[in-house]
């Protein structure tokens, strides 16, 4: 196990699960967010897959800082919309302010047709694991669920107000940290990396 592993997300919701997720499952290292490294690139996105993109983000950083890096390429996917938004989902709206309700508000439209029983989808959750010396390792987690028809509670972020995972009556939104982390995407994947990784 190495001292300190680098994590590559620019979004503070997720640093803060991924932090969670891994101090949880007793990975006993130091985790250092990329904005303590100035001058790491932005990175494109620019594969089609949710293995790609968390690979493309996780090298990267490794190359750059010459430690470890964890990345997260995550989502949610809509049965109706036939997998979208997808990879797309942070930017699904192209807003560039109140980005996480225009992009929610974005997806009840566009479903608002889709009766009940056809309102499935999923959060999938790609993480890999990147060593400086070129050695990779990725994983997928997925939740699955049902879309809401308005948003509910005020936890988590992204689209966790409209997703209630299967065998629940809430959504994301409304279970705390520790309820969401029991049963979410991410945590499915960081297991399976933790696992990987030691
Ligand atoms: P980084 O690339 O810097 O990690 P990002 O927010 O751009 O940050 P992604 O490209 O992986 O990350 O997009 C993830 C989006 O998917 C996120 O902005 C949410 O809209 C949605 N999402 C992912 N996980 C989610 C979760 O647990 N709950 C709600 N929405 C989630």
């Amino acid at each position: 196990m190495p001292d300190s592993i680098v994590i590559a997300t620019r979004n503070a919701h997720k640093l803060e699960e991924l932090d969670r997720i891994l101090k949880a499952a007793g990975i006993d290292v130091e985790l250092l967010s990329v904005d303590k490294f100035p001058g790491a690139p932005e990175v494109d996105e620019t594969e089609d897959s949710f293995e790609g993109n968390a690979l493309l983000k996780a090298r990267a950083l490794a190359q750059f800082t010459g430690l470890p890096a964890i990345a997260d390429d995550s989502g949610l996917c809509v049965d109706a919309l036939n997998g979208s938004p997808g990879i797309l989902s942070a930017r699904w709206s192209g807003a560039t302010e109140n980005v996480d309700a225009t992009n929610l508000a974005l997806v009840l439209e566009q479903t608002v047709d889709v009766p009940d029983d056809k309102r499935g989808a999923q959060f999938v959750c790609a993480a890999a694991y990147v060593l400086p010396d070129g050695t990779e390792h990725v994983v997928r987690g997925t939740v699955e669920g049902r879309l809401l028809r308005s948003p509910q509670g005020t936890n988590g972020f992204g689209y966790d107000p409209i997703f209630v995972p299967d065998g629940f009556s809430k959504t994301t939104a409304e279970m705390s940290p520790a309820e969401k982390d029991a049963i979410s995407h991410r945590s499915k994947a960081l297991a399976e990396l933790v696992t990987q990784i030691q």
